[in-house]
């Protein structure tokens, strides 16, 4: 079962920039930051609220680490704004084998890393009317 919105993914050029903006205009902190080589971002994660299965919402604050990267190449053709949205689950293995099964291509093989020792994987934007869907089971940093 998909339990909630894990988190909304935002690309920006310039994250420092970005997190003050979020910060001055609405209150949010940086919950938590990191570099995600793999995935080729800097990001940083502003929590929202937290829910009564062990997880909470956030903002990801996205920035490209190299221009070949997802966001990298999403940023060049859109500039900035909404990249994807994730929603949560205890199960991430079982919830992308039971949508793969619907005919929707599942990106990866097997969850990679996300944030904070989280487990992600992503269904492909065209197969979901244009959003980019993540997966997320929460890390035990949440
Ligand atoms: N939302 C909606 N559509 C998107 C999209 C997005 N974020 N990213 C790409 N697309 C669309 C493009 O507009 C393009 O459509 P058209 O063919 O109509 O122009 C199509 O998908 C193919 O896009 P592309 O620019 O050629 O890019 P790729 O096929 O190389 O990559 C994707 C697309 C989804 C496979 C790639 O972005 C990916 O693997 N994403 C998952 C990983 C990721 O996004 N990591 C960063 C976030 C990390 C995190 O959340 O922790
Ligand atoms: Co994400």
């Amino acid at each position: 079962m998909l339990t909630r919105i894990d988190h909304i993914g935002i690309a920006c050029f310039d994250l420092d920039k970005t997190v003050e903006f979020y910060r001055a205009t609405y209150g949010f902190e940086v919950y938590h930051s990191e570099i995600n080589e793999e995935q080729g971002v800097r990001e940083a994660m502003l929590r929202i609220n937290g829910t009564s299965d062990g997880g909470a919402s956030y903002l990801q604050l996205l920035e490209p680490t190299r221009e070949d990267s997802a966001v990298g190449k999403w940023l060049a053709k859109n500039g900035e704004g909404v990249h994807h949205i994730a929603f949560g689950t205890e199960d991430v293995d079982g919830e992308a084998a039971d949508i793969r099964e619907k005919g929707v291509r599942v990106l990866y093989d097997e969850p990679r890393k996300g944030s904070m020792g989280s487990r992600i994987t992503f269904l492909h934007p065209k197969d979901c009317h244009g959003v980019l869907t993540e997966l997320v089971t929460s890390g035990t940093e949440h």
